[in-house]
């Protein structure tokens, strides 16, 4: 379990616990370096894990994205290929890699299927990432056409939960309207200002139905089923999305804020839209459970208990 402290690596251990699995490695950032290949080696040949999840990314909101190109690129390649080659060098039995929705060209073709990846250009306010995720994607590919690994990929949506990055600059769409409309609302003041016009669409998938969804593929799906369709990965989505605009105003909701919301249109929209065909595991048996409007107060409630 690399990453177990960060949004998703907490709900994969919460859930693996839930369901038995106590026999969980985790490293903090200070124990482990991911980034240090040395390190990497040493742990693999010391703790010789049966299943490795990668879950530890450098991860970040549209602004972050789009302002630190150079470190979303060499960190996450950094820490995906130092993982998966050790996860190969000690034969470790099966390697979940989870990436995100951004790999898609910019105008997919919409709910989006996996062989839409590579099929266009990239959203450039996070072709940094989407490009290390996909590399990601093919390393996994690759060690299984090469060496009959069992690692595959999951491309999840945009995430939300408990233990979320709350910070106003770096963070994603919705614990950055819930921190402002929480503050806005303890400061009395009129206006939130929404980062856009309001108008692309997001596809939001709560924590814990991602860490169902990896359990289900953990103990039902292997590599070989999915290479075997000709696709490199599996979406995972909530097969429901909703306009910022529309989201700013249920969180205004959730938070109790009475304001105004202000559009401000000088900052980036991103892609219009990014709905992942989830058809895949649908077929298999799984589906997200959790609303979004019970996904925002289950996150509103973490909020105001830890900030
Ligand atoms: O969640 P977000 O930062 O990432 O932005 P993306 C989603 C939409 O919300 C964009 C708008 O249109 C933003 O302009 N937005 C409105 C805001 N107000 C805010 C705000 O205060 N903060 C933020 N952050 N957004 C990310 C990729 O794209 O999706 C990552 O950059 C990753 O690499 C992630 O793939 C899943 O959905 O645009």
């Amino acid at each position: 379990m690399a990453g177990h402290k960060g949004l998703v690596g907490s709900a994969i251990v919460r859930c693996l616990k839930n369901n038995g699995y106590n026999n969980i490695i985790e490293r903090t950032r200070k124990e482990l370096d991911l980034l240090e290949q040395n390190a990497t080696e040493y742990f693999f040949k010391n703790e010789k894990p049966d299943l490795v999840i990668i879950a530890a990314a450098k991860v970040g909101g549209i602004f972050a994205n789009s302002t630190q190109p150079a470190e979303f690129l060499y960190q996450n390649l950094m820490i995906q290929n130092n993982i998966i080659y050790y996860s190969h060098k000690y034969n470790v039995k099966k390697l979940l890699f989870l990436g995100s929705a951004c790999i898609y060209p910019k105008l997919a073709n919409q709910p989006i299927v996996e062989n839409e990846l590579l099929s266009g250009f990239l959203e450039p306010t996070n072709e940094a990432y989407a490009i290390a995720k996909i590399a990601g994607i093919k390393l996994c590919e690759g060690y299984f056409n090469q060496y009959d690994k069992n690692f595959l990929s999951l491309m999840p949506n945009n995430l939300y939960g408990p233990n979320d990055n709350f910070d106003l600059v770096t963070s994603h769409v919705i614990p950055a309207l819930m921190n402002k409309f929480h503050t806005a609302k303890q400061k009395s003041k009129k206006s939130v200002t929404i980062w856009g016009t309001g108008n692309p669409l997001r596809e939001f998938l709560h924590v814990d139905d991602l860490a169902n969804a990896i359990l289900f593929v953990m103990e039902k799906i292997n590599a070989k089923e999915i290479y075997e369709k000709g696709i490199s990965h599996i979406n995972v989505g909530s097969g429901f999305e909703i306009s910022i605009r529309d989201l700013a105003i249920i969180i205004k909701e959730v938070t109790g804020f009475n304001g105004e919301l202000y559009f401000d249109i000088s900052k980036p929209d991103g892609t219009p839209r990014k709905l992942l065909d989830d058809t895949i595991l649908k077929q298999k048996g799984w589906h997200a459970r959790i609303s979004l409007h019970d996904g925002l107060r289950d996150v509103y409630s973490w909020f105001q208990k830890n900030n």
